[in-house]
């Protein structure tokens, strides 16, 4: 059997999470990542049936039955992750209907996954619902559209068309929009079931005065949500307070989904 140190989604993954925290995005134990992999790459590293120990979720997710991630731990920090990628992140199986967590590698100092595990697994189902193809659920708080929801008006459609006006190539790499849900209390089912229900029509949930959850098929796609949706807001709260001399305007954004093949959600374009 391969060493899991070297698994291409172990690598990715140190990479990616030593990337955001690199980005300022995961100050302490901010942020998580869940990671859903195929039982044939994870049973290249894995004997998949040896189970170090049971962890209870707290809910039920049948869609997820049998399914494994590679999830980060709570109360680890981004920071370190690079240094014990084992006690930090955990690979998990999912049993019982969801109830149930089997650990097969990591979270080796007794630990357990991410507190917004709810979150996680009810957007992975509802994700995969609508794609198949979704394999990445990651939350961080990016400051700029942390900021953004203590000064903007928190509905769905104005925030997205703020951050479509904000660079040239939002409305191409987030031609759905953005999901805005209000503040609510985090590491709950309630905020999970909340985000899944958000997740069926956007691939960014905007949770306000917290942070963001990003979907999609890998990691790259998913950090490049994230990176795009904050660089859009940065230039948002650089400007906001000054007097609006130039935007783009609704039909320049028009061409843009005419050049680059897109279609901004129904009606959030004028
Ligand atoms: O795990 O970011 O929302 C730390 C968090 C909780
Ligand atoms: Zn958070």
């Amino acid at each position: 059997m391969k060493d899991i140190m070297n698994a291409p989604f172990l690598v990715e993954m140190v990479r990616t999470i030593t990337n955001m925290y690199n980005h300022g995005w995961d100050e302490r134990n901010g942020g998580n990542i869940s990671w859903l992999l195929d039982e044939a790459d994870v049973a290249r590293y894995l004997d998949v049936n040896a189970v170090t120990r049971d962890i209870p979720t707290g809910f039920e997710a049948p869609a997820l039955d049998g399914k494994y991630f590679l999830v980060t731990g709570t109360g680890k920090y981004f920071k370190n992750v690079q240094y014990d990628p084992a006690d930090n992140l955990g690979l998990i199986r999912v049993t019982d209907g969801g109830k149930n967590a089997q650990l097969l590698w990591g979270f080796t100092g007794g630990g357990k996954f991410t507190s917004e595990f709810p979150a996680h697994m009810m957007s992975h189902a509802a994700r995969l619902s609508v794609d198949p193809a979704n394999r990445i659920v990651m939350h961080c708080h990016p400051a700029n559209l942390l900021a953004m929801t203590y000064v903007h008006d928190l509905d769905s459609r104005a925030f997205t068309r703020t951050l479509w006006q904000m660079c040239t190539e939002c409305i191409v790499v987030f031609p759905e929009g953005v999901n805005v849900l209000p503040w609510m209390l985090c590491g709950t089912n309630e905020i999970g079931e909340a985000t899944a229900e958000e997740m069926k029509t956007a691939r960014l949930v905007v949770w306000s005065q917290h942070g963001i959850y990003g979907a999609g098929k890998d990691l790259d796609e998913t950090f490049g949500l994230i990176e795009t949706a904050e660089k859009a807001a940065e230039i948002y709260m650089k400007i906001a307070h000054l007097p609006l001399v130039n935007t783009i305007t609704d039909a320049q954004l028009h061409r843009m989904e005419e050049r680059f093949g897109v279609k901004a959600r129904e009606g959030w374009l004028d």
